[in-house]
């Protein structure tokens, strides 16, 4: 089963959407595999979006996503990486489709709530920025035939 890397940004956590949006994911059946209350370190916060570096915008993002603590995830399921893009919604939240995450609860591209792993590439690679193999749990639900057949 495929696995994405998944952060709700300070933004996030300010606005009090962490539930709105983990429920988001629990209802479509997602399974969570790790969590993290953090706020990250400089240094981490330059690898994790090491594409991005020297960009006009690098030194606000970088401000941003360690202004406060953020909740960093690992979720599993089908498809998990593309649909998980796919209900976070395009980057700019202005030009997100409504029922998106950004879509419906921001409105800029600096201050859109949440990350998700855009390949299986960057997947791995971030799940294992953040995490260690033991704080990843695998575990069974009841309810697996009946989301996935
Ligand atoms: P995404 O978060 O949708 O994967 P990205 O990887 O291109 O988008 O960029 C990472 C973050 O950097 C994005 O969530 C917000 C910020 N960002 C990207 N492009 C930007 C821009 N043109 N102006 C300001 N911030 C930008
Ligand atoms: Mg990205």
């Amino acid at each position: 089963m495929e696995r994405t890397f998944i952060m709700l940004k300070p933004d996030a956590i300010q606005r009090g959407w962490m539930g709105e949006i983990l429920g988001r994911m629990e209802v479509k059946g997602y399974k969570p595999v790790a969590m993290k209350f953090m706020r990250l370190p400089k240094e981490l916060a330059e690898r994790h979006y090491g594409e991005h570096k020297g960009k006009p915008f690098f030194p606000n993002l970088i401000e941003y996503i360690t202004s406060g603590p953020s909740l960093v995830m690992v979720w599993e399921g089908d498809g998990i990486i593309a649909g998980m893009r796919t209900m976070m919604g395009k980057t700019n939240p202005a030009e997100a489709a409504v029922g998106t995450i950004r879509g419906d609860l921001a409105q800029q591209t600096g201050r859109n709530l949440i990350h998700g792993s855009d390949s299986p590439e960057s997947a791995k690679r971030e799940i294992e920025l953040f995490f260690n193999d033991y704080e990843l749990q695998t575990w069974n639900r009841s309810i697996a035939p009946w989301l996935i057949e």
